[in-house]
């Protein structure tokens, strides 16, 4: 025996018995269904956060519980690291494990297999920080988590309702108190000062900023929003919208950042609120992820998504290094993914590298931590920059030659301070946009104009079983289900500027398409035609096939 707390975890484990017949895999961004599936999950994610910890030698770890940008009534967790990144990924499988095993006596034994295989030191302490979004399955599920907790004796400490990215920086901060590489004050106030305070140093001096508007999604960041818009008074002024949290169905309903990027319009409860020339922008479900749009003087929409932050952000970043006296020193680069628009990587490559990797802040974190100053965004929205801890050793003891080069420092410096670095954060990276346009006096119209998208198309396909579906290439080629692939290439070849490309979904049980073509209804076209390849493949049902599918 491994010396766990059998007694305590088999009495509170038989009150969580796991649904017969549902398989959980912890996927994209942790576990994620239907929130009325998930206690069984929760309970023994609140054992394996507190082993996770002891095996960390007590370091901090992080559970979230939400479930983003999907509907209202899935809801999911995921696990934060100590450093706040996202759990090492040997770790979720053990995770898909815990969760899986059919009742208590297999779950004991997959613990006792887990503490045996990882050597973790049961005598070690267990710290974790948790907190949840609005949902209203959220209560009851923290309360399994809890429980899990209890179980195995962690010393928990409750971040309430708050932002999937003010969690992952509690971590950081919670892990580096005391320490040299102090990350920021361990509550909330700490991080709405950090950004706030940063916020205020990169427009000082700045014409004033015009009125921003916020699409809470009505969800999490709206609550967070408001603390921020107080922290910031008149240096941003804020409008908050879509943030009624508590109104049933309401939460990424007709709204939010994942509305607005697939649906690629106005959530319909803007349009007789946003002015032409406007700024605004949407977050999504627990504020982790933000889309930019205006309407233009004919009331036309535009987006500016994660593809278009990223073009600003980096040639913001290299020309204050340039400036700085520091080109050559320090190399920026981009990471994107598949679903990156093939202008916005046209446009980054001739002026950076740029390297592709597969769907999911995990695999983009990773890549962005080669650079020296790593840009990381999915089209969807979610990104951060990430400067190395060289670079920041750099920055710190660099000595600047001119006024002009003291001034780029400065930036930078504040910059650093600016960004969650720790994971995708739309409030953080709201600010940072807000600084880029203030700093170049651009409109979003003039931010827009950077290059122009290629028009395209997102599909969802619900299929049997999309675990036959397998990519390589970063995704942008199918391996299975077998020939499928010449397939779609047959297609793409026919559409003049047609890309297109087929995944499994990680945190939704539908396989998406996504196509390109230099024409709008070319793209739609490609999109719908490959979707209704994906759909028939696999053998959907022919009555349920979606008419739209070609
Ligand atoms: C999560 C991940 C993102 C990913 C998105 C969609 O976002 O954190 O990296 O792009 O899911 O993933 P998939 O296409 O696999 O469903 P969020 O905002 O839902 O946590």
């Amino acid at each position: 025996m491994s010396g766990l707390p059998v007694e305590a975890i088999q009495a509170l484990s038989d009150e969580y018995p796991k649904p017969v017949d549902v398989h959980f895999q912890y996927g994209t961004a942790g576990f994620r269904t239907l929130g009325a599936l998930l206690d069984s999950v929760l309970f023994r994610v609140g054992i394996l956060a507190g082993l996770r910890s002891k095996k960390l030698d007590g370091k901090v770890i992080g559970v979230m519980v939400t479930a983003s940008h999907n509907p209202e009534p899935d809801n999911g967790v995921k696990l934060v690291d100590p450093r706040g990144e996202m759990l090492e990924s040997s770790w979720e499988a053990h995770a898909t494990t815990l969760a899986n095993a059919p009742d208590t006596p297999a779950f004991l034994s997959a613990l006792e297999s887990l503490v045996k295989a990882t050597k973790i030191d049961l005598s070690k302490p267990a710290r974790v920080v948790y907190a949840r979004d609005t949902r209203p399955s959220g209560g009851a599920l923290v309360f399994a988590l809890e429980n899990g907790f209890k179980a195995i004796g962690v010393e928990a400490r409750n971040a309430g309702v708050t932002t999937t990215p003010i969690l992952h920086y509690l971590v950081k901060a919670m892990n580096t108190k005391g320490t040299k590489d102090e990350y920021g004050d361990d509550s909330e106030e700490g991080y709405m000062q950090k950004l706030s305070g940063a916020f205020k140093k990169l427009v000082a001096g700045k014409a004033p900023i015009t009125p921003l508007l916020i699409d809470c999604a009505n969800g999490v960041g709206a609550l967070a929003g408001a603390v921020l818009a107080e922290h910031l008074g008149e240096t941003l002024p804020i409008i908050l919208e879509n943030g009624a949290t508590t109104t049933p169905g309401a939460l990424n309903d007709q709204c939010g950042a994942d509305f607005v990027k697939t649906q690629q319009k106005l959530p319909p409860s803007l349009l007789s609120i946003l002015k032409p020339g406007q700024r605004a922008c949407s977050l999504d479900g627990d504020a982790d992820r933000l889309i930019y749009f205006y309407l233009d003087e004919r009331s036309q929409f535009h987006m500016l998504d994660g593809d278009k932050i990223a073009a600003l952000v980096a040639a913001f970043i290299v020309a204050l290094v340039k400036a700085a006296g520091l080109e050559g020193k320090i190399n920026v680069g981009v990471v994107q993914t598949a679903y990156a628009n093939g202008a916005s990587t046209k446009y980054l490559v001739e002026r950076l590298p740029v390297k592709c990797v597969p769907t999911g802040v995990k695999h983009l974190h990773h890549a962005a931590e080669h650079y020296d100053v790593g840009v990381y965004f999915e089209a969807n929205g979610h990104g951060t920059v990430l400067f190395s801890p060289e670079t920041q050793g750099k920055l710190a003891s660099y000595q600047p030659l001119t006024p002009a080069q003291s001034t780029a420092l400065g930036h930078l410096k504040n910059l650093v301070q600016l960004i969650n670095q720790t994971v995708g954060d739309a409030l953080s990276d709201m600010l940072l946009v807000e600084v880029v346009l203030a700093h170049k006096s651009y409109s979003a119209e003039e931010w827009d104009s950077l290059y122009s998208d290629k028009p395209n198309r997102l599909v969802k396909v619900v299929v049997r079983d999309r675990n036959i579906f397998k990519t390589e290439d970063a995704e942008r080629r199918l391996v299975s289900p077998p020939g499928l692939q010449a397939k779609i290439e047959e297609l793409v070849r026919r559409y003049n500027g047609g890309r297109s490309f087929v995944r499994p979904s990680g945190t939704e049980d539908v396989v998406r398409v996504y196509a390109e073509a230099t024409v709008k209804a070319q793209a739609d076209e490609l999109a719908f035609r490959v979707a209704g390849l994906v759909y028939d493949e696999t053998g959907g049902d022919p009555v349920k096939r979606p008419k739209e599918f070609l």
